[in-house]
């Protein structure tokens, strides 16, 4: 079992006490918004910063080759942490949702009026949105696959949804409200079975299981360097080399070109077709030594450790009369959204905030999943492998008196 006090001396921030007296221990559970970052990972960025900035594959200098060759290190890091087959399958993006905004911009330009896209009640607002501009676009029709009340998905209902027209299927591999982890490799062969490609949200997954994009078989795949240890604005998109040769260009610009014309253009190879302008080479270094951390400590050993502590938050939360936890039992990851009878979430975390505790309150950008279990808003206890059973008693113990309190 992984031991976390190991690593918190590698997060300096966890380790201060806030309130005008300092007398609160700061206990941070929204890792679902956001993870702290390593030593390991601010250093590589003053690093680089300090002996190497410049622009990447344009200088013909020392550091522009330097920085070229930490941005291109970066990418091949990335590529053996989701075991990609080919470097030029990652694209670096500013994160999650411009990774999907990529797809559902380019990959729909294929597509035929009336083809069908399929996405489920459980995502976040970025794996819904950017597919709604693209059907409003090019009159393309959005199907839903419903959350059963247990916050799982029927995969019996999966071929009922996948027509002649179905193109795509967009989901999430972990649900940043219910916890609840997808069968995504399952879910894949079912639609590859009837021809459909399938894009998969791992915003949350990718940060807390162990990823193999070649065993999942997936089409694309999008995540969050922020949420993976990682600096904010940097995240990537992972697709197939087949299906990224064929999509169009994303956006236009530098790096993206082979040649321009003043009558057109030709664009440039994978990954570069897809990452127009001065690409965040910081973001990428930083996110090059996220993934060496997150490996050195095991994908296996931060979910286990996540269930440790999820296993005990659920049964700490299911003593506390008025509480209604959402999403599956078991099976799910490190997180736990609930509501409060009719308190308020935002009052809940603004108590628990006086007390040091961290946790995140409000609709968690998923609207349809809020009103699909009639909640307006939950209180959300997100966890990583820096996070203590400690820590866990002491959010339990804090909420606990907010109940009586408030
Ligand atoms: N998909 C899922 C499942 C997410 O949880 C998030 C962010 C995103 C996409 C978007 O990621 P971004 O990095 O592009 O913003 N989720 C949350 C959250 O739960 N609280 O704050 C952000």
């Amino acid at each position: 079992m992984l031991d976390p006090h190991k690593f918190r001396q590698d997060f300096p921030i966890l380790d201060q006490r806030l309130g005008p007296s300092r007398d609160r221990k700061l206990v941070y559970l929204d890792n679902a918004a956001t993870t702290q970052k390593p030593l390991s990972v601010i250093e590589a960025i003053t690093h680089y910063y300090r002996e190497s900035n410049s622009n990447v594959h344009r200088g013909i200098h020392t550091l522009g080759e330097r920085a070229t060759a930490l941005y291109e290190d970066a990418r091949n890091k990335v590529r053996s942490f989701i075991m990609a087959r080919h470097s030029h399958e990652i694209i670096f993006t500013r994160g999650t949702t411009e990774s999907i905004n990529l797809v559902a911009s380019s990959l729909t330009r294929l597509f035929q009026p009336g083809d069908e896209i399929v996405l489920t009640e459980m995502e976040h607002h970025s794996n819904m949105v950017p597919w709604f501009l693209a059907a409003e676009r090019q009159n393309l029709v959005i199907r839903i696959w419903h959350v059963e009340d247990d916050g799982q998905l029927d995969i019996g209902k999966l071929n009922d949804l996948l027509g002649p027209k179905t193109r795509l299927l967009a989901l999430t591999w972990m649900s940043n409200v219910l916890g609840t982890i997808n069968p995504i490799k399952k879910i894949t062969q079912i639609a590859h079975d009837k021809g459909v490609n399938v894009l998969v949200d791992g915003a949350q997954g990718v940060p807390h299981l162990p990823t193999d994009v070649q065993d999942l078989d997936v089409d694309f795949l999008a995540f969050s360097g922020h949420k993976m240890c990682g600096p904010m604005g940097i995240g990537v998109l992972y697709g197939k080399e087949d299906l990224l040769d064929r999509m169009p260009p994303y956006q236009g610009g530098g790096e993206m070109i082979r040649t321009v014309r003043l009558d057109g253009f030709e664009p440039n190879v994978l990954p570069y077709k897809f990452e127009a302008g001065t690409p965040n080479v910081e973001g990428a270094v930083g996110l090059g030594v996220a993934v060496d951390y997150l490996r050195s400590i095991g994908l296996e050993n931060i979910h286990a450790h996540d269930e440790l502590l999820v296993q005990k938050t659920l049964e700490g939360l299911k003593a506390l009369p008025s509480v209604r936890v959402l999403g599956p039992k078991s099976g799910r990851g490190g997180l736990a959204a609930f509501s409060a009878g009719s308190l308020h979430a935002h009052d809940v975390a603004a108590y628990l905030d006086r007390f040091g505790v961290a946790v995140r309150a409000g609709h968690h950008c998923a609207h349809p999943l809020a009103k699909r279990f009639g909640v307006v808003s939950t209180v959300r206890a997100s966890y990583y492998f820096y996070n203590t059973l400690e820590e866990v008693d002491q959010f339990l113990e804090t909420l606990g008196r907010a109940l009586d309190d408030l």
